[in-house]
């Protein structure tokens, strides 16, 4: 259970009357906790929107990839972009210092007990960051396919990763993440020889819960696929009118 979002609380929400008073009080303090973080997180995003910086929150199962898809980007576009890392993790700096030796500005927020991150741990870390204008803010959110999905930062975007190794069905078994993301990165593609993964399945099972979600499969060990990724994020980043 998380100590911060009470996921625990979760599976109290059954069709049926249901009307313990310990079910009832659960439900009013998540309702308190995420009134308070969309607030925080429309903060957070009238920031970025004023200076520029595009904000994007990447969300996966523990292990999928997000710091080595960080890792290949960071090194490959650094002549192009000024990026910023926010690593999310419960504990250890071990992302953070692996983004910091790309030559990265990066800050680590450790959540403790807490499965997910808020809006206020990435104001906390934005405003010890001070990114700079027509900036990539990068947050690594911590590896959990199910709270960090209720929980808005004030990202522009939302990437969800899956690797080929966790099984095609997951769009279908953790829909909320899959509904709240624009792309999907399917890494690990050089595995597919190995796995019983689905590409098509995958795809098909997304769509149900998301009919807009756009694709790119990737590999992050052999770089498969990352041109793709590269020109997403292009076609993201706003031009700066000229003066
Ligand atoms: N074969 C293969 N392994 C990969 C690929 N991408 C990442 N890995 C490996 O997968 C493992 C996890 O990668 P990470 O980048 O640490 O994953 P993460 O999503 O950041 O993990 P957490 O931060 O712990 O949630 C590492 O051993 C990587 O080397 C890939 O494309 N192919
Ligand atoms: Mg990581």
């Amino acid at each position: 259970m998380c100590a911060t979002c009470g996921c625990d609380s979760h599976s109290h929400q059954h069709d049926h009357d249901h009307s313990h008073s310990h079910s009832k009080t659960i439900v009013e303090v998540e309702k308190d906790v995420l009134y308070e973080n969309n607030m925080l997180a429309q903060r957070n995003r009238g920031y970025f929107e004023a200076k520029n910086i595009l904000a994007l929150n990447l969300v996966s199962s523990p292990g999928s990839g997000k710091t080595s898809l960080l890792e290949r980007t960071l090194t490959d576009l650094k002549e192009q972009f000024t990026c910023y890392v926010i690593e999310g993790d419960q504990q250890t700096s071990r992302d953070a210092d692996r983004i910091h030796a790309t030559g990265t500005k990066v800050a680590q927020i450790n959540t403790g007990k807490g499965c997910h991150l808020d809006a206020h741990m990435v104001l906390h870390a934005v405003q010890g960051m001070k990114p700079s204008e027509n900036s990539i803010l990068f947050i690594e959110n911590v590896g959990n396919l199910v709270c960090p999905a209720m929980f808005d930062l004030g990202e522009k975007e939302r990437v969800v990763i899956i690797s080929v190794t966790e099984g095609d069905d997951k769009p279908i078994k953790y829909p909320d993440m899959f509904h709240t993301s624009t792309l999907c990165i399917i890494n690990k593609t050089d595995l597919l020889p190995y796995v019983p993964f689905s590409m098509d399945k995958c795809r098909e099972y997304a769509r149900q819960v998301n009919p807009n979600l756009q694709f790119i499969e990737v590999s992050c060990t052999n770089g498969e696929g990352l041109p793709a990724w590269y020109q997403w994020l292009k076609e993201k980043v706003l031009v700066p009118e000229s003066v």
